[in-house]
Protein backbone atom coordinates (compact mmCIF):
# COMPACT_ATOMS: atom_id res chain seq x y z
CA UNK A 1 0.00 0.00 0.00
CA UNK A 2 1.01 3.19 -0.93
CA UNK A 3 1.18 5.35 2.30
CA UNK A 4 1.04 8.80 0.50
CA UNK A 5 -2.66 10.18 1.02
CA UNK A 6 -2.61 12.16 -2.32
CA UNK A 7 -1.81 8.91 -4.11
CA UNK A 8 -4.04 7.36 -6.09
CA UNK A 9 -1.80 4.72 -7.04
CA UNK A 10 -3.76 1.89 -5.35
CA UNK A 11 -7.20 2.63 -7.18
CA UNK A 12 -4.98 3.50 -10.47
CA UNK A 13 -3.89 -0.68 -9.72
CA UNK A 14 -6.88 -1.68 -9.01
CA UNK A 15 -8.26 -0.20 -12.09
CA UNK A 16 -5.69 -2.08 -13.92
CA UNK A 17 -6.55 -5.44 -12.70
CA UNK A 18 -9.52 -4.59 -13.92
CA UNK A 19 -8.50 -4.38 -17.53
CA UNK A 20 -5.25 -5.62 -17.17
CA UNK A 21 -3.61 -3.44 -20.25
CA UNK A 22 -2.99 -0.02 -18.83
CA UNK A 23 0.25 1.38 -17.87
CA UNK A 24 0.71 2.97 -13.93
CA UNK A 25 3.15 5.27 -13.31
CA UNK A 26 3.48 6.84 -9.53
CA UNK A 27 6.20 9.12 -10.53
CA UNK A 28 6.20 10.73 -6.99
CA UNK A 29 7.67 7.84 -4.97
CA UNK A 30 9.61 6.83 -7.46
CA UNK A 31 7.12 3.70 -8.89
CA UNK A 32 7.64 2.88 -12.38
CA UNK A 33 5.06 -0.02 -13.00
CA UNK A 34 4.43 -1.16 -16.28
CA UNK A 35 1.42 -3.43 -16.82
CA UNK A 36 0.86 -5.93 -19.76
CA UNK A 37 -2.00 -8.31 -20.19
CA UNK A 38 0.20 -11.24 -19.72
CA UNK A 39 1.27 -10.03 -16.15
CA UNK A 40 -0.31 -12.14 -13.44
CA UNK A 41 -1.35 -10.57 -10.39
CA UNK A 42 1.68 -12.07 -7.79
CA UNK A 43 3.96 -10.28 -10.71
CA UNK A 44 1.74 -6.77 -10.42
CA UNK A 45 2.37 -7.05 -6.80
CA UNK A 46 5.60 -8.02 -6.50
CA UNK A 47 6.78 -4.93 -8.50
CA UNK A 48 4.41 -2.65 -6.30
CA UNK A 49 6.49 -3.36 -3.75
CA UNK A 50 9.81 -2.94 -5.68
CA UNK A 51 10.25 -6.87 -5.13
CA UNK A 52 11.41 -8.49 -7.84
CA UNK A 53 9.70 -10.93 -9.72
CA UNK A 54 9.19 -14.34 -9.43
CA UNK A 55 9.52 -14.87 -13.82
CA UNK A 56 13.24 -13.71 -13.02
CA UNK A 57 13.59 -16.42 -10.72
CA UNK A 58 13.30 -14.58 -7.54
CA UNK A 59 11.90 -16.91 -4.68
CA UNK A 60 10.95 -16.85 -0.88
CA UNK A 61 14.84 -18.04 -0.33
CA UNK A 62 15.63 -14.50 -1.23
CA UNK A 63 13.08 -12.42 -0.32
CA UNK A 64 14.06 -13.62 3.28
CA UNK A 65 17.58 -13.37 2.66
CA UNK A 66 16.90 -9.47 1.41
CA UNK A 67 14.68 -9.33 4.86
CA UNK A 68 17.46 -9.76 6.68
CA UNK A 69 19.44 -7.31 4.62
CA UNK A 70 16.42 -4.51 5.55
CA UNK A 71 15.32 -4.65 2.34
CA UNK A 72 18.02 -2.21 1.27
CA UNK A 73 18.11 -1.52 -2.28
CA UNK A 74 16.95 -2.68 -5.81
CA UNK A 75 18.15 -6.33 -6.29
CA UNK A 76 18.38 -7.52 -9.20
CA UNK A 77 19.65 -10.46 -11.43
CA UNK A 78 23.12 -11.25 -12.99
CA UNK A 79 22.21 -11.91 -16.80
CA UNK A 80 25.62 -11.74 -18.13
CA UNK A 81 29.83 -11.26 -16.91
CA UNK A 82 31.89 -9.45 -19.36
CA UNK A 83 35.72 -8.98 -17.78
CA UNK A 84 34.80 -7.58 -14.34
CA UNK A 85 31.27 -6.08 -15.47
CA UNK A 86 27.95 -7.37 -14.74
CA UNK A 87 24.76 -7.03 -16.98
CA UNK A 88 21.60 -6.91 -13.87
CA UNK A 89 18.28 -6.96 -15.11
CA UNK A 90 16.19 -5.68 -12.46
CA UNK A 91 12.61 -6.25 -13.95
CA UNK A 92 12.06 -8.05 -16.73
CA UNK A 93 10.73 -4.66 -18.94
CA UNK A 94 13.31 -2.42 -17.80
CA UNK A 95 16.67 -1.73 -19.61
CA UNK A 96 19.61 -4.22 -18.00
CA UNK A 97 22.54 -1.97 -16.03
CA UNK A 98 26.10 -2.58 -16.25
CA UNK A 99 27.52 -2.76 -13.03
CA UNK A 100 31.55 -3.42 -12.11
CA UNK A 101 32.06 -6.18 -9.86
CA UNK A 102 34.79 -4.81 -7.64
CA UNK A 103 35.38 -7.08 -5.34
CA UNK A 104 32.32 -9.41 -5.51
CA UNK A 105 32.83 -12.81 -6.41
CA UNK A 106 29.32 -12.97 -8.45
CA UNK A 107 28.61 -15.48 -11.16
CA UNK A 108 25.58 -15.41 -13.97
CA UNK A 109 22.51 -16.20 -12.27
CA UNK A 110 23.43 -13.83 -8.80
CA UNK A 111 21.09 -11.96 -7.23
CA UNK A 112 22.68 -8.74 -5.96
CA UNK A 113 22.52 -5.37 -5.03
CA UNK A 114 24.03 -2.75 -6.67
CA UNK A 115 25.71 -0.19 -5.19
CA UNK A 116 23.39 3.27 -4.01
CA UNK A 117 25.50 5.04 -7.35
CA UNK A 118 24.83 2.31 -9.82
CA UNK A 119 28.65 2.07 -9.68
CA UNK A 120 29.30 -1.68 -8.13
CA UNK A 121 27.87 -4.88 -7.10
CA UNK A 122 27.79 -4.39 -3.57
CA UNK A 123 25.96 -7.80 -1.82
CA UNK A 124 25.53 -11.00 -3.45
CA UNK A 125 22.69 -12.35 -2.36
CA UNK A 126 23.06 -15.87 -0.64
CA UNK A 127 22.73 -18.67 -3.43
CA UNK A 128 20.16 -21.12 -3.50
CA UNK A 129 22.63 -23.15 -6.04
CA UNK A 130 26.09 -23.23 -7.07
CA UNK A 131 27.68 -25.00 -9.74
CA UNK A 132 31.16 -25.03 -8.89
CA UNK A 133 34.39 -26.40 -9.93
CA UNK A 134 38.21 -25.92 -9.37
CA UNK A 135 39.27 -22.66 -11.32
CA UNK A 136 42.82 -23.77 -12.99
CA UNK A 137 43.76 -27.72 -13.69
CA UNK A 138 46.85 -26.98 -13.15
CA UNK A 139 47.70 -24.31 -10.33
CA UNK A 140 48.62 -25.98 -6.72
CA UNK A 141 46.50 -23.14 -5.53
CA UNK A 142 43.26 -24.44 -4.63
CA UNK A 143 40.43 -21.59 -6.47
CA UNK A 144 36.91 -21.44 -6.88
CA UNK A 145 35.15 -21.23 -10.11
CA UNK A 146 31.62 -21.02 -10.43
CA UNK A 147 30.04 -21.37 -13.29
CA UNK A 148 26.66 -20.60 -12.65
CA UNK A 149 24.47 -19.53 -9.47
CA UNK A 150 20.93 -20.29 -8.50
CA UNK A 151 19.95 -22.48 -10.82
CA UNK A 152 17.57 -25.56 -10.54
CA UNK A 153 18.23 -27.75 -13.06
CA UNK A 154 21.59 -28.55 -15.03
CA UNK A 155 21.55 -30.32 -18.26
CA UNK A 156 24.62 -32.06 -18.44
CA UNK A 157 25.27 -31.91 -22.36
CA UNK A 158 27.21 -34.68 -24.26
CA UNK A 159 27.63 -35.12 -28.30
CA UNK A 160 25.86 -38.70 -29.84
CA UNK A 161 28.64 -38.21 -32.46
CA UNK A 162 31.60 -39.06 -29.48
CA UNK A 163 31.48 -42.31 -27.68
CA UNK A 164 30.07 -41.91 -24.46
CA UNK A 165 32.00 -40.57 -21.87
CA UNK A 166 31.09 -41.78 -18.54
CA UNK A 167 33.89 -40.91 -16.14
CA UNK A 168 33.15 -37.43 -17.44
CA UNK A 169 29.56 -37.97 -16.58
CA UNK A 170 30.45 -38.96 -13.11
CA UNK A 171 32.33 -35.63 -12.37
CA UNK A 172 29.65 -33.03 -13.47
CA UNK A 173 27.12 -35.09 -11.99
CA UNK A 174 28.99 -34.92 -8.20
CA UNK A 175 29.20 -31.27 -8.98
CA UNK A 176 25.73 -31.11 -10.61
CA UNK A 177 24.42 -32.91 -6.94
CA UNK A 178 26.42 -30.80 -4.64
CA UNK A 179 25.50 -27.58 -6.56
CA UNK A 180 21.69 -28.16 -5.45
CA UNK A 181 20.27 -28.32 -8.69
CA UNK A 182 18.54 -31.18 -10.45
CA UNK A 183 21.15 -33.17 -13.06
CA UNK A 184 19.26 -34.05 -16.39
CA UNK A 185 21.87 -35.60 -19.29
CA UNK A 186 21.22 -34.28 -22.48
CA UNK A 187 22.63 -36.56 -25.61
CA UNK A 188 22.94 -33.79 -28.56
CA UNK A 189 23.71 -34.35 -32.19
CA UNK A 190 20.75 -36.89 -32.29
CA UNK A 191 20.45 -36.18 -36.35
CA UNK A 192 23.95 -37.41 -36.96
CA UNK A 193 23.62 -40.59 -35.20
CA UNK A 194 21.27 -42.87 -37.85
CA UNK A 195 21.49 -46.64 -36.72
CA UNK A 196 19.35 -46.91 -33.28
CA UNK A 197 21.14 -49.07 -31.92
CA UNK A 198 24.27 -46.86 -31.63
CA UNK A 199 21.91 -44.20 -29.89
CA UNK A 200 20.50 -46.69 -27.52
CA UNK A 201 23.75 -47.86 -26.53
CA UNK A 202 25.34 -44.02 -25.36
CA UNK A 203 21.76 -44.14 -23.60
CA UNK A 204 22.42 -47.17 -21.71
CA UNK A 205 26.26 -46.61 -20.89
CA UNK A 206 25.41 -42.90 -19.72
CA UNK A 207 21.98 -44.33 -17.46
CA UNK A 208 24.99 -46.79 -15.93
CA UNK A 209 26.60 -44.07 -14.37
CA UNK A 210 23.61 -41.77 -13.94
CA UNK A 211 21.50 -43.22 -11.47
CA UNK A 212 17.77 -42.34 -11.56
CA UNK A 213 18.92 -38.90 -13.51
CA UNK A 214 16.87 -38.95 -17.07
CA UNK A 215 19.08 -38.97 -19.80
CA UNK A 216 17.58 -37.27 -23.13
CA UNK A 217 18.34 -37.07 -26.84
CA UNK A 218 18.00 -34.20 -28.86
CA UNK A 219 19.02 -32.08 -31.74
CA UNK A 220 19.43 -28.80 -32.04
CA UNK A 221 19.71 -28.75 -35.89
CA UNK A 222 16.44 -31.07 -36.74
CA UNK A 223 14.92 -30.38 -33.48
CA UNK A 224 14.12 -33.67 -32.36
CA UNK A 225 13.63 -34.30 -28.71
CA UNK A 226 13.27 -30.83 -27.62
CA UNK A 227 9.39 -31.40 -26.23
CA UNK A 228 10.67 -33.08 -23.33
CA UNK A 229 13.80 -31.05 -23.01
CA UNK A 230 11.30 -27.78 -22.76
CA UNK A 231 9.56 -29.33 -20.00
CA UNK A 232 12.28 -28.92 -17.36
CA UNK A 233 11.38 -25.19 -17.76
CA UNK A 234 8.74 -23.98 -15.89
CA UNK A 235 7.94 -20.77 -15.16
CA UNK A 236 10.69 -18.72 -13.46
CA UNK A 237 13.20 -21.89 -13.41
CA UNK A 238 16.69 -21.37 -14.70
CA UNK A 239 18.08 -24.38 -16.37
CA UNK A 240 22.11 -24.30 -16.85
CA UNK A 241 23.66 -25.88 -20.06
CA UNK A 242 26.88 -27.63 -19.05
CA UNK A 243 29.63 -29.30 -21.39
CA UNK A 244 32.41 -29.93 -23.49
CA UNK A 245 32.97 -27.20 -26.26
CA UNK A 246 31.72 -27.47 -29.19
CA UNK A 247 28.44 -30.37 -28.28
CA UNK A 248 25.98 -27.85 -29.23
CA UNK A 249 24.92 -25.84 -25.73
CA UNK A 250 24.08 -22.72 -27.55
CA UNK A 251 22.91 -24.44 -30.68
CA UNK A 252 20.53 -26.01 -28.26
CA UNK A 253 19.64 -22.89 -26.07
CA UNK A 254 18.80 -21.21 -29.95
CA UNK A 255 16.36 -23.87 -30.54
CA UNK A 256 14.67 -23.69 -27.51
CA UNK A 257 14.52 -20.18 -27.22
CA UNK A 258 13.40 -19.54 -31.33
CA UNK A 259 16.43 -17.40 -32.82
CA UNK A 260 19.67 -17.03 -33.23
CA UNK A 261 20.05 -15.13 -29.73
CA UNK A 262 23.44 -17.20 -29.19
CA UNK A 263 26.40 -17.26 -31.34
CA UNK A 264 27.07 -20.59 -32.42
CA UNK A 265 29.96 -22.73 -34.18
CA UNK A 266 28.62 -22.81 -37.36
CA UNK A 267 31.14 -23.44 -39.69
CA UNK A 268 31.27 -27.33 -40.32
CA UNK A 269 35.00 -28.42 -39.05
CA UNK A 270 36.04 -31.88 -40.73
CA UNK A 271 36.04 -32.90 -36.73
CA UNK A 272 32.81 -31.72 -35.31
CA UNK A 273 34.77 -30.31 -32.12
CA UNK A 274 34.06 -26.78 -30.77
CA UNK A 275 36.71 -24.41 -30.81
CA UNK A 276 35.18 -22.23 -27.49
CA UNK A 277 32.75 -20.72 -29.26
CA UNK A 278 30.89 -18.76 -26.42
CA UNK A 279 32.95 -16.87 -23.95
CA UNK A 280 30.94 -15.72 -21.43
CA UNK A 281 27.84 -17.41 -19.31
CA UNK A 282 24.63 -15.76 -20.49
CA UNK A 283 21.03 -16.47 -19.17
CA UNK A 284 18.94 -16.41 -22.29
CA UNK A 285 14.76 -16.30 -21.46
CA UNK A 286 12.68 -18.71 -22.76
CA UNK A 287 9.04 -17.31 -24.60
CA UNK A 288 7.17 -19.87 -22.56
CA UNK A 289 8.93 -18.99 -19.70
CA UNK A 290 12.16 -19.48 -17.33
CA UNK A 291 15.79 -19.25 -18.13
CA UNK A 292 18.70 -21.35 -20.19
CA UNK A 293 22.11 -20.34 -18.90
CA UNK A 294 24.68 -20.62 -21.91
CA UNK A 295 27.98 -21.59 -20.86
CA UNK A 296 31.26 -21.49 -22.50
CA UNK A 297 32.84 -25.34 -22.78
CA UNK A 298 34.82 -26.62 -20.34
CA UNK A 299 37.69 -29.03 -21.46
CA UNK A 300 38.11 -30.31 -17.90
CA UNK A 301 35.86 -30.68 -14.74
CA UNK A 302 37.82 -30.61 -11.60
CA UNK A 303 35.94 -31.27 -8.48
CA UNK A 304 35.47 -28.67 -6.16
CA UNK A 305 33.88 -29.41 -2.45
CA UNK A 306 31.63 -30.37 -1.59
CA UNK A 307 28.10 -31.10 0.11
CA UNK A 308 26.93 -34.99 -0.81
CA UNK A 309 27.56 -35.03 -4.25
CA UNK A 310 29.97 -37.90 -4.27
CA UNK A 311 27.20 -39.97 -2.36
CA UNK A 312 24.78 -38.89 -4.20
CA UNK A 313 26.24 -39.70 -7.73
CA UNK A 314 27.87 -42.71 -6.53
CA UNK A 315 24.92 -44.12 -4.10
CA UNK A 316 24.92 -47.35 -5.52
CA UNK A 317 28.82 -48.47 -4.46
CA UNK A 318 27.29 -46.42 -0.98
CA UNK A 319 24.61 -48.21 -0.43
CA UNK A 320 26.98 -51.69 -1.08
CA UNK A 321 29.51 -50.40 1.32
CA UNK A 322 27.22 -50.59 4.42
CA UNK A 323 26.63 -54.35 4.03
CA UNK A 324 30.64 -54.52 4.27
CA UNK A 325 31.20 -57.19 7.16
CA UNK A 326 34.09 -54.57 8.49
CA UNK A 327 33.05 -50.59 8.62
CA UNK A 328 36.85 -49.86 8.16
CA UNK A 329 36.52 -51.90 5.46
CA UNK A 330 38.99 -50.60 2.00
CA UNK A 331 37.15 -52.65 -0.31
CA UNK A 332 40.94 -54.16 -1.32
CA UNK A 333 40.43 -57.90 -0.45
CA UNK A 334 38.72 -57.73 2.64
CA UNK A 335 36.64 -61.02 3.52
CA UNK A 336 32.70 -59.93 3.70
CA UNK A 337 33.24 -57.13 1.24
CA UNK A 338 29.92 -56.66 -0.22
CA UNK A 339 31.49 -53.87 -2.93
CA UNK A 340 33.80 -56.80 -4.01
CA UNK A 341 31.19 -59.11 -3.94
CA UNK A 342 29.02 -57.30 -6.43
CA UNK A 343 31.74 -56.57 -8.53
CA UNK A 344 32.73 -60.32 -8.48
CA UNK A 345 28.96 -60.90 -9.26
CA UNK A 346 29.01 -58.75 -11.97
CA UNK A 347 26.36 -56.64 -10.28
CA UNK A 348 28.52 -53.50 -10.32
CA UNK A 349 30.81 -52.76 -12.91
CA UNK A 350 34.76 -52.80 -11.26
CA UNK A 351 35.51 -48.94 -12.94
CA UNK A 352 32.49 -47.79 -10.95
CA UNK A 353 34.87 -48.49 -7.73
CA UNK A 354 37.90 -47.09 -9.37
CA UNK A 355 36.45 -44.30 -10.26
CA UNK A 356 35.26 -43.69 -6.60
CA UNK A 357 38.30 -43.85 -5.19
CA UNK A 358 39.85 -41.31 -7.50
CA UNK A 359 37.05 -38.87 -6.20
CA UNK A 360 36.91 -39.45 -3.00
CA UNK A 361 40.82 -39.16 -2.98
CA UNK A 362 40.97 -35.79 -5.29
CA UNK A 363 38.02 -34.42 -3.43
CA UNK A 364 40.93 -35.00 0.08
CA UNK A 365 43.63 -33.62 -1.06
CA UNK A 366 41.50 -30.17 -1.96
CA UNK A 367 39.85 -30.26 1.40
CA UNK A 368 44.00 -29.77 2.49
CA UNK A 369 44.10 -27.12 0.25
CA UNK A 370 41.21 -25.57 1.14
CA UNK A 371 41.68 -25.48 4.47
CA UNK A 372 43.90 -21.95 3.94
CA UNK A 373 41.37 -20.87 1.93
CA UNK A 374 38.40 -21.49 5.11
CA UNK A 375 41.22 -19.38 7.41
CA UNK A 376 41.32 -16.48 4.99
CA UNK A 377 37.31 -17.09 5.47
CA UNK A 378 36.83 -16.49 1.73
CA UNK A 379 35.34 -19.98 0.66
CA UNK A 380 31.49 -20.13 0.68
CA UNK A 381 29.65 -23.28 1.60
CA UNK A 382 29.83 -26.16 4.34
CA UNK A 383 32.60 -27.72 4.73
CA UNK A 384 32.21 -31.51 5.46
CA UNK A 385 34.62 -33.60 7.77
CA UNK A 386 36.63 -36.28 5.73
CA UNK A 387 35.23 -39.56 5.58
CA UNK A 388 37.10 -41.80 8.02
CA UNK A 389 37.29 -45.27 7.66
CA UNK A 390 36.12 -46.02 4.19
CA UNK A 391 38.85 -46.13 2.27
CA UNK A 392 42.42 -45.76 2.39
N1 LIG B 1 24.41 -31.93 -36.86
C1 LIG B 1 24.34 -31.22 -35.74
N2 LIG B 1 25.26 -30.29 -35.49
C2 LIG B 1 25.15 -29.58 -34.35
C3 LIG B 1 24.10 -29.79 -33.42
N3 LIG B 1 24.28 -28.94 -32.37
C4 LIG B 1 25.38 -28.23 -32.68
N4 LIG B 1 25.91 -28.61 -33.84
C5 LIG B 1 27.13 -28.06 -34.48
O1 LIG B 1 28.23 -28.23 -33.57
C6 LIG B 1 29.07 -27.07 -33.59
C7 LIG B 1 29.22 -26.47 -32.20
O2 LIG B 1 27.94 -26.04 -31.73
P1 LIG B 1 27.79 -24.93 -30.58
O3 LIG B 1 26.34 -24.83 -30.28
O4 LIG B 1 28.50 -23.69 -30.92
O5 LIG B 1 28.54 -25.69 -29.38
P2 LIG B 1 28.77 -25.18 -27.87
O6 LIG B 1 28.57 -26.38 -26.99
O7 LIG B 1 27.94 -24.00 -27.58
O8 LIG B 1 30.32 -24.82 -27.89
P3 LIG B 1 31.13 -23.72 -26.97
O9 LIG B 1 30.38 -22.47 -27.01
O10 LIG B 1 32.47 -23.64 -27.61
O11 LIG B 1 31.20 -24.34 -25.60
C8 LIG B 1 28.43 -26.15 -34.62
O12 LIG B 1 29.07 -26.35 -35.84
C9 LIG B 1 26.99 -26.59 -34.67
O13 LIG B 1 26.37 -26.30 -35.90
C10 LIG B 1 23.13 -30.80 -33.71
O14 LIG B 1 22.18 -31.07 -32.97
N5 LIG B 1 23.30 -31.47 -34.89
MG1 LIG C 1 28.43 -22.13 -27.02
ZN1 LIG D 1 34.03 -53.39 1.44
Amino acid sequence: MCKDHACNFDANLNRTLASRSTVVRHIGSGWSVPLTSERALPTVLATMMQTPEPELGWTSHFADVWAELGRVGRPGRVMRLDRGWSTVLTAISDEPLRVRNIGADVAVGDWVIPSADGGRVETVLERQSAFVRRASHEGNRAEAHTLAANIDVVFLVHGLNSPPNQRRLERELVLAFDSGARPVVVLSKLDLVEDPAVIDRSVKSLEEVALGVPVHAASGITHAGLETLRTYAAEGRTIALLGASGVGKSTLINALVGNDALRTNDVRMGDQRGRHTTTAAELVSLPSGGWLLDTPGVRAVSLWLSGEGIERAFADVFELMDHCRFRDCKHEDEPGCAVLAAIKAGTLPGVRLHSLKRLVAEEAALEDEQRVHLKAGDRRGVHRPRRQGRFS
